[in-house]
């Protein structure tokens, strides 16, 4: 989604802007613009384009105080006149991610009093507000009493002509973080932005307002009163948003996903038993209490969470629901106070999952966990307990190592959750630990099928529709199979689970449908088979990833890519990796866009 990036230094800053925005590319973006304030004069530039466009375009653009955007439209289309920053009678410029559902409202009055409209934004109508209080007050003042007339959702970075040593920036329900610098200051929507010129980082918090300049800063919390926030030193390293020997960044993470399993496993694999403390102190308190657990979450994570459901209910003997945060959030449900409620959130900042998490909160809910990959993000600051994915930074928009590590934390709930009630023996847990010790070394031998994958990417490149089947606690990875292909190769891809067949999309196979198939060897794979005849019976052709035991052979239509070793309840992270490189290869075979394809963003700060 959209970026921020803003600077205050005693240097010109627009080569930091332009790289921030570079490092912000990965969330998606439209367009982008800058804009600085030279010699008493705001001077903006806007691309319709890439960031690189950009670059070129302000090579002769100099400036100590700047704001720059990637945007993703959500209001008006993509187009330069739309681009970001927006401006105020060349006084004021803002850029913002977010989005003003009362921006109508606000236009006709701010039309009224004869503010001309140069954009079909919400955004713009943030600009002539800050203007119309600016002659009253200090910028700072003046974006504090227009934030009070906004509804909806903002990270904002504001800077005047008349004020070439000063930015304003704040934040309500989009990410924002503050960079401290040595003698200069910076913002942006993610760290990634920010690693070029600093590792001190302040998180913004919701409502904060903080007005700053190279040498310093203030904060001012929703109230106005000031505060002042914890610095973090970030331990992201800047060579982990590198590209290295890859080609595209989903390639390097779909790679990364052993390591990424071992650092997220790390403490527990080093440890000879399994605590709930891993969640946060208060964990021992409250997994006692709760007595079904309720999964939020959108998207790749969510298929995370219906995964989790099996093991839950199977392993923990629990009862789970799992459910779409952006309907979860706008529907009446019955709360039940010993509920456990678990959100799953890549970058921590996923509007409706947040949204889903406070209307939890709201009803009654008061035992909430998160599952992120970011420290310090809004999900795990808003809820009691956490596990964080170790994953690093994911920077292509189609989530690969985000999701094998929230499988992975979400196992480790199950089993202290099963613990907890019971349900676990000495003997059990000992096993467990030992399979999850293997699991990234089971990961590296599952990656290494990639050339064969490659291989049968071409099979699916003319095609335009494909299914996917998988049953019990595969049929999520089945569905997250189908959901990366859509992403990246804009293959129209159905999951089914596959006793589903029968009962309606059998009706579609015939010879230009091919279908996918995850057979692991458990309890339902002499049920699969019959399945899988059904299939070829109708000239489908089939492409089976069947566990080495399962004594499925290729022949005529059927292709079997053969799995090293079955890995029982971990199964499911085993058999994402083949899926995640089936898309990626039938990608590179169309020649999509794969770390941004088209329509798409990272980080769904907006609803
Ligand atoms: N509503 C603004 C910003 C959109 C955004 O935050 N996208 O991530 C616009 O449409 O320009």
């Amino acid at each position: 989604m959209c970026g921020i990036v803003g600077a205050v230094a005693k240097r010109n800053i627009v080569p930091v802007l332009v790289n921030g925005l570079l490092r912000l590319e990965y969330r998606g973006y439209d367009s982008a613009g800058l804009v600085v304030v030279h010699e008493g004069k705001l001077e903006r530039v806007r691309s319709a384009g890439r960031v690189a466009e950009l670059g070129q375009k302000s090579a002769n653009t100099s400036g100590e105080v700047g704001i720059a955007h990637t945007r993703w439209a959500t209001h008006g289309k993509p187009s330069e006149r739309n681009a970001h920053p927006h401006m105020s009678r060349e006084l004021i410029a803002v850029v913002h991610n977010g989005i003003i559902e009362n921006y109508e409202e606000l236009k006709a009055e701010l039309s009224a009093q004869g503010y001309e409209f140069t954009s079909d934004t919400d955004t713009e109508v943030i600009a002539h507000l800050i203007h119309s209080h600016y002659a009253q007050g200090s910028l700072l003042v003046a974006t504090q009493m227009a934030l009070t007339q906004l509804v909806g959702a903002y990270a904002i970075g504001v800077i005047a002509a008349d004020n070439p040593h000063l930015m304003v920036a704040a934040r309500k329900g989009s990410p924002l973080l503050l960079g401290v610098g040595e003698g200069e200051h910076f913002v942006g929507s993610d760290m990634s932005a920010l690693l070029q010129v600093t590792r001190n980082v302040v998180y913004l918090e919701e409502g904060d307002v903080v007005e700053i300049k190279a040498d310093s800063f203030r904060i001012f919390d929703m109230a106005g009163v000031r505060v002042q926030r914890q610095m973090h030193v970030s331990e992201l390293d800047n060579d982990s948003v590198e590209l290295g020997k890859y080609q595209h960044y989903m390639q390097k993470e779909i790679h990364e996903q052993p390591q990424a399993l071992a650092n997220t496993l790390e403490s527990v694999c080093n440890s000879q038993s399994l605590v709930p403390g891993i969640f946060g102190a208060e964990a021992n308190d409250i997994f006692p209490h709760v007595d079904n657990i309720l999964i939020l979450a959108c998207g790749t994570s969510n298929h995370a969470g219906q995964v989790a459901r099996y093991w839950l209910e199977e392993v923990a003997g629990i009862p789970c629901n799992v459910e779409i945060a952006s309907e979860y959030r706008y529907r009446t449900s019955v709360p039940n106070p010993k509920t456990l409620v678990v959100t799953i959130s890549q970058s921590g900042e996923t509007a409706d999952t947040l949204a889903a998490l406070n209307h939890a909160k709201a009803t009654g809910h008061s035992y909430t966990l998160a599952i992120c990959n970011v420290p310090e993000s809004a999900i795990i600051r808003q809820s009691k307990l956490r596990l964080l994915t170790r994953a690093g930074p994911e920077i292509g928009v189609a989530s690969t190592k985000a999701f094998t590590t929230q499988l992975a934390g979400l196992f480790l709930l199950t089993l202290v959750m099963a613990k907890v009630r019971g349900r676990l023996d000495e003997t059990r847990e000992q096993q467990f630990l030992h399979e999850l010790r293997h699991l990234p070394t089971a990961m590296q031998k599952v990656l290494e099928l990639e050339p064969q994958i490659a291989e049968i990417a071409a099979h699916f490149a003319d095609k335009h529709h494909a299914l996917f089947l998988g049953r019990g606690m595969h049929y999520p990875i089945a569905a997250e199979g189908a959901l990366k292909l859509k992403e990246i190769s804009y293959i129209h891809a159905e999951a089914y689970p596959a006793g589903e067949l029968k009962h309606g999309p059998l009706a579609l196979v015939d010879k230009d449908m091919p279908v996918v198939s995850v057979a692991p060897n458990d309890a339902l794979l002499e049920k699969l088979k019959s399945n899988l005849q059904e299939v070829r019976a109708r000239g489908g052709e089939l492409f089976v990833f069947a566990d080495a035991d399962t004594h499925i052979h290729s022949s005529a239509g059927i292709h079997i890519l053969q799995m090293p070793e079955h890995a029982g309840f971990l199964s499911p992270i085993l058999h994402t990796a083949p899926l995640q490189l089936l898309a990626y290869y039938v990608a590179l075979q169309k020649g999509t866009d794969v770390d941004k394809p088209r329509n798409l963003a990272k980080s769904v700060t907006v609803e």
